[in-house]
């Protein structure tokens, strides 16, 4: 069996474990940046024992606290085929990142060589890349050493964004394949983007779009994107492009700012590209969610200000999609996956169209139930999410292409270059940004003519501070609390005297928070009754 011992015994009291119990929770560790040293340099060994039980496939590193704010940070690793960590190793990665000494390290680790049966055969290899945020350099080092010690072989892919180390990983260890997903370096990234855009769009004009960058990583893989791209093919404003400026990530910006404040990043009113009608959209720090908006009327009336959300992007996408599927003929069955933070209205709109499934929380939730479909559209509501083609869609849709003609034709050519265009890997905001651009060209709408699909329940999300959250204990799709005891039956008829009412209260698993949602017919009502829900979470933990 595999573990060089020594090496990592060496290497391990230069981070020394904090006094804090960390827990691989919705997306990997996340918590304050200063904490996060030995985690770090516990994962960089941790992906090496998962590439080795995966033959040698590389697999990925992530730096980022995504939507977090800048102090904080994290790490997660993605599998070799581009997909969230396998389930069953969140717990080993979780009992190594607590391991309290040395030796309990060395034992943790062991246990994992032992279960896995890994031996020194194949060389363990490590993609890693890392977010815009000052604490990232050095855990990136605390990862490096990590490797080190295990001497695998690893490949730097720098400041990207999350997706795009999905985009890596999968690109590496395709390479040989009948059929390679891509070049594994961040310009096959681009290109791949790019001309699959150029396929699918043809000359339709998409509307212009101003972009909020969240002052994050974002901002250059948009650049990055727009420069692959033949010149004039979007028209694009980028706002809110500040990279390396401390304290500016995600603050007063970005798609959870805009999503859970409801209305524009700060000092939207003075930028001159802002106004009622455009299109506008923001990234997250990390760039793996989107969420777009438009305005009314003047951007200094809140009322002006209507939201895009995820619901809207996976409406408008299983509508397209449904309709291009429809006119292939073929058999494929399209389903879409939400959360119970999906708006009462969009379910109701889905259901009348196509299956529904409701998981918890985490992308890799959605994700997994997606793969039961042919086509699975998949997305929170925070703007998190992508589509994905089935093995079987993907061989249905290349038979029929052989000898299709017409409009036939043509929805089977435009499925299988958007099954490119898609980051299939995960939510990736720039594959997204170009989703929605598509589809809004080939249907000739703009946001109004989008956001008139349905009409959003009034809906308020609150986050409220509590000793312990794990206190908190859900069920059914984390819409019903089973812990503490008497909660859930004081929400449900706090939510009885509501019309329409709705409301659930979960514990973050990126955040030291609870998060509590609410819905209404009224705006009012939906304000009191998260209210109301947050007094009874403070009060009972
Ligand atoms: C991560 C996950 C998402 C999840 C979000 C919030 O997003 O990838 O699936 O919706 O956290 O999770 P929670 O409510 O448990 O804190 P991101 O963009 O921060 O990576």
């Amino acid at each position: 069996m595999y573990l060089p011992e020594h090496e990592i015994a060496d290497a391990s009291p230069a981070f020394p474990k904090p006094d804090q119990r960390l827990v691989y929770g919705t997306a990997g560790f996340r918590t304050k940046a200063d904490v996060l040293a030995s985690t770090c340099f516990r994962m960089g060994i941790v992906a090496a024992l998962r590439s080795l039980s995966l033959d040698g496939a590389a697999v990925g590193l992530m730096v980022t606290a995504s939507h977090n704010p800048e102090p904080d940070n994290g790490i997660k690793m993605v599998d070799s085929m581009g997909q969230m960590l396998a389930p069953e190793w969140e717990p080993l990665c979780t009992a190594v990142a607590n391991a309290e000494t040395v030796d309990e390290l060395i034992r943790e680790l062991r246990r994992i060589v032992d279960a896995f049966r890994l031996d020194g055969t194949n060389e363990p290899h490590v993609v890693y890349a890392w977010d815009t945020r000052p604490s990232s350099p050095a855990l990136v080092d605390a990862i490096r050493a990590g490797l080190r010690a295990m001497g695998a072989k690893s490949t730097e892919g720098g400041l990207l964004t999350t997706p795009q180390l999905h985009y890596l990983v999968l690109a590496s260890n395709t390479l040989q394949s009948p059929k390679p997903f891509g070049e594994p370096t961040e310009q096959g990234y681009y290109r791949k983007l790019a001309d699959a855009y150029v396929a699918v769009a043809g000359d339709r004009r998409p509307p212009p779009l101003v972009v909020d960058c969240a002052n994050g990583v974002g901002t250059r893989a948009l650049q990055g994107l727009l420069h692959v791209l033949p010149p004039n093919t979007l028209e694009i404003t980028a706002l809110r492009t500040a990279v390396g400026e401390r304290g500016q990530l995600n603050a007063g910006c970005g798609a959870d700012f805009v999503k859970t404040q409801q209305r524009l990043p700060n000092g939207y009113a003075d930028e001159s590209a802002v106004q009622p009608g455009t299109l506008m959209c923001s990234f997250d720090g990390d760039a793996d969610r989107i969420v777009f908006y438009y305005l009314t009327g003047p951007a200094s009336d809140p009322a002006s200000f209507h939201l895009l959300d995820g619901d809207k992007i996976a409406s408008l996408a299983a509508d397209y999609l449904a309709d291009l599927v429809k006119t292939t003929g073929l058999p494929l069955q399209l389903g879409c996956v939400q959360t119970a933070y999906a708006n009462g209205a969009s379910t109701a709109y889905l259901e009348a169209k196509v299956p529904i499934t409701c998981t918890k929380t985490g992308v890799k939730h959605l994700h997994h139930a997606a793969e039961q479909y042919d086509v699975g559209v998949y997305f929170e509501a925070n703007g998190h999410g992508t589509v994905l083609f089935s093995p079987r869609a993907m061989e249905q849709l290349e038979q029929a292409m052989a000898n299709a003609e017409g409009a036939k034709a043509a929805a089977l050519r435009e499925l299988l270059s958007l099954a490119v265009m898609i980051n299939q890997t995960v939510g990736d905001a720039l594959s997204d940004m170009l989703l929605v651009l598509v589809i809004l060209s080939a249907r000739a709408w703009d946001a109004r003519a989008w956001d008139a699909c349905y009409t959003d329940l009034p809906n308020r999300l609150a986050k409220v501070s509590v000793r312990d959250r794990t206190v908190f204990q859900t069920t059914d799709a984390e819409r019903r609390l089973t812990s503490p005891a008497t909660l859930q039956a004081q929400i449900d008829e706090l939510v009885r005297a509501v019309p329409s009412g709705r409301a659930f209260v979960r514990p973050s698993g990126t955040e030291d928070c609870v998060r509590v949602y609410a819905e209404a017919a009224g705006s009012e009502d939906a304000e009191r009754l998260v209210r109301q829900v947050s007094e009874l979470v403070s009060s009972s933990a």
